[in-house]
């Protein structure tokens, strides 16, 4: 049985075969995507040569030690490919995301892309989505008001997120609530009403923009949906 972390590997490696030649994709964040980086940089250093799109500054520098070579959205029209990691995924491909915190140039790129392949391990496919924390993007002016209109949606609890004991700074100069819905009903609906709130810049919630999952299990095997 694979840990863990092998089956992460499992998937971020198989992924990487779907790099074509002289394509320009978008390259998520996490650490499933870290495991298809370290692919991507051994098949580079192979021959293949593609431009990507970060999604964070962390894929930037990691892809960069890797010998990845980067652009900006601002520089391409359109992207074939977007490969990245979710939080949790559905039957009908609805994902949350953000748990890595990048969830507003993940989306950005992923509304720039053809085609947006997800890589988790199986823990992330749910039935309804809403047991991860739903991440919401936030200006830090205020963002106690954007927490009580939240809370006013329904959510049961909403935490700011902090790391080492500061509040937790998005690459974009943002704060995240992470919003605790449980179970989320109408994905689609909740992602509107929280665009209707000022203050909100993005939410994890991805609707119809995944076009394939590929999950890895325990066993070894690797499931693409659909
Ligand atoms: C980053 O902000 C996230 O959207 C990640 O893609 C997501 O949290 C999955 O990350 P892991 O592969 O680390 O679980």
């Amino acid at each position: 049985m694979h840990s863990a972390e092998e089956i992460k590997k499992l998937v971020g490696t198989y992924a990487a075969q779907f790099v074509q030649q002289d394509s320009v994709i978008g390259l998520g964040t996490g650490s499933t995507v870290y495991w298809l980086l370290q692919e991507l940089g051994s098949r580079v250093k192979q021959g293949l040569r593609f431009t990507a799109v970060p999604t964070s500054a962390q894929t930037l520098t990691l892809g960069k030690e890797l010998g990845i070579n980067f652009t900006e959205l601002n520089d391409v029209d359109e992207l074939s490919i977007t490969i990245d990691g979710a939080d949790e995924a559905d039957p009908q491909l609805q994902l949350i995301k953000g748990g890595g915190g990048a969830l507003l140039q993940e989306k950005m790129v992923a509304a720039a892309t053809k085609q947006l392949i997800i890589i988790a391990d199986h823990t992330k496919i749910v039935e309804q989505l809403g047991t991860f924390p739903l991440p919401v993007e936030v200006i830090p002016f205020g963002w106690k008001q954007v927490q009580k209109h939240i809370t006013g949606l329904g959510c049961e609890k909403i935490v700011l997120r902090t790391r080492n004991n500061q509040t937790y700074i998005t690459d974009n100069h943002n704060y995240i609530l992470d919003c605790y819905f449980n179970k989320i009903e109408n994905a689609a609906s909740l992602n509107a009403a929280l665009h209707s709130i000022p203050g909100v810049v993005e939410t994890g919630l991805f609707i119809n923009m995944a076009s394939t999952v590929i999950a890895g299990y325990p066993d070894g095997k690797i499931v693409t949906i659909p």
